[in-house]
């Protein structure tokens, strides 16, 4: 009896230290609901990463962006020399937002402090922020909140729960140590005070935001986070607002939506990620080319095929793709990146319908492609196959008609025991995707 219950006490205190204090029996308001409905319906979303790094566009190696002060070692009374040459005159909200309509994305989630423990915005709690530091000296978070409010694109915040920057984030995590030449002490609560200062600053200054991105908790996963604090906090602050945590592990109470960095779900190509797909709506995030913040030498640019097929896999998996661009130090988006948005856009603007409001088809994804779905509207999304006939199975439902959704006409197929059969001719096939619309009876 005895051991049972010294066994529960262990039990109870395994399961309190494994979700790090989250917001248990936390209820989403009806608004947050319609808004994690909102995020499934949107599907596309462009992520900026733009930084005091950006000026150094990774030092001449393609594979160092954002994360130059750790990979090159850089203490930090030298990398606070960076925002003094940050001085973006060619940042444009209007065209930023005007770019992302146009490429039919419908949020924007920009970074406001990456791991550097730089703010992008105005801080008011610490003068290392782009108004204090930077010759430029305005808030780019202001002006980006309300040039979206004006053209409705919701706006999220990325925020880094890790700091290379500040004294307080002790004991230090996996990254970030000596070379920073902060002192090897530090008080890790006040630190978090000042973490939920600066959510608290970017959720009362910037009207209503669609979200909280987090990122970096992997750094110091077994610390003591105090999630529950942060999170009420946050939802009760703004409670149709989004909290997504890019920990890597199974979602905590609190949470809202899930994400995947630079995999579909499911999918570990990274290594890094958990294999756990929660109910909640899904979001995968990828780079553009490489990278994630400016990098002047990274040229593998995927290509509009690749990027609409990663679209197309999102949806067919329930997830969003949020897209990644790395604006360059003077406020310009790459003109690679702009021509691949726009080329996005100009698919979107046909095909749309097929993943707008969408949710994963009752199709599985193969290898030749996915389905995605709204009502008795069921779309296949052939992406590769080069045959002229390609059954789908398993295939139980009756159907009312099945049309190419190019031009609706008629597809010949046969549905029996072994599935649902299709013609798919190569007069009509798509160089990109061919949609074959079925209506479910
Ligand atoms: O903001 C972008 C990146 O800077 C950030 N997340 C995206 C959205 C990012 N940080 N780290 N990573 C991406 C790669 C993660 C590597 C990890 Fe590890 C592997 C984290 C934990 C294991 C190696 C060991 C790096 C940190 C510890």
């Amino acid at each position: 009896m005895k051991i049972n219950k010294s066994f529960l006490v262990l039990f109870s205190v395994l399961l309190l230290s494994n979700s790090l204090g989250a917001q248990e029996g936390y209820k989403p308001t009806q608004e947050n609901l319609e808004n994690r409905q909102w995020f499934q319906d949107a599907k596309f979303g462009m992520f900026v990463h733009w930084g005091v790094y950006s000026v150094l566009g990774g030092g001449g190696d393609p594979g160092i962006a954002e994360w130059i002060m750790q990979n090159k070692k850089i203490p930090i009374k030298q990398y606070e020399k960076l925002p003094s040459f940050f001085n973006p005159v060619d940042f444009d909200a209007a065209e930023w937002v005007r770019m992302v309509k146009d490429a039919g994305m419908k949020y924007i989630t920009i970074t406001t402090k990456h791991h550097d423990g730089f703010a992008m915005y105005d801080s008011k709690i610490s003068d290392y922020n782009i108004v204090d530091k930077t010759p430029y000296g305005k808030d780019i978070i202001r002006m980006l909140a309300e040039e979206c409010r004006k053209q409705d694109i919701k706006l999220f915040f990325y925020y880094s729960q890790l700091d290379w920057h500040h004294p307080d984030y002790y004991p230090r995590g996996r990254t970030g140590q000596g070379f920073t030449g902060r002192d090897e002490s530090g008080d890790w609560d006040a630190y978090l005070d000042y973490m939920n200062g600066q959510l608290t600053e970017l959720l009362t200054d910037y009207g209503p935001i669609g979200g909280i991105w987090f990122d970096g908790m992997w750094d110091k996963k077994d610390a003591d986070w105090k999630l529950g604090t942060t999170y009420q906090l946050i939802h009760k602050l703004q409670p149709g607002a989004l909290i997504g945590s890019n920990h890597h592990v199974k979602p905590y109470p609190g949470e809202d939506f899930q994400m995947f960095e630079q995999d579909l779900p499911g999918e570990n190509t990274t290594g890094w990620q958990g294999s756990h797909i929660s109910q909640l709506p899904l979001e995968m995030c990828l780079t553009i080319n490489g990278s994630w913040g400016f990098n002047l030498m990274d040229q593998n640019h995927k290509s509009p095929k690749e990027l609409v097929h990663m679209l197309v896999k999102s949806a067919g998996r329930n997830a969003n793709l949020l897209l990644n661009v790395g604006p360059m130090p003077n406020g310009q988006i790459q003109p690679e990146h702009k021509a691949s948005l726009k080329a996005m856009g100009d698919w979107i603007a046909e095909n749309g319908e097929t993943i707008y409001g969408t949710r994963r088809g009752i199709v599985a994804a193969e290898d030749w492609g996915v389905s995605t779905q709204k009502g008795k509207k069921l779309y296949l999304h052939i992406l590769d196959w080069d045959k002229d006939v390609l059954l789908v199975q398993p295939f139980k439902e009756k159907v009312q008609s099945v049309v190419f959704f190019k031009d609706k006409s008629k597809v010949s197929h046969r549905l029996d025991k072994y599935g649902l059969l299709l013609e798919i001719p190569k007069n009509k096939k798509d160089g990109v995707d061919t949609i074959i619309e079925i209506t479910l009876k």
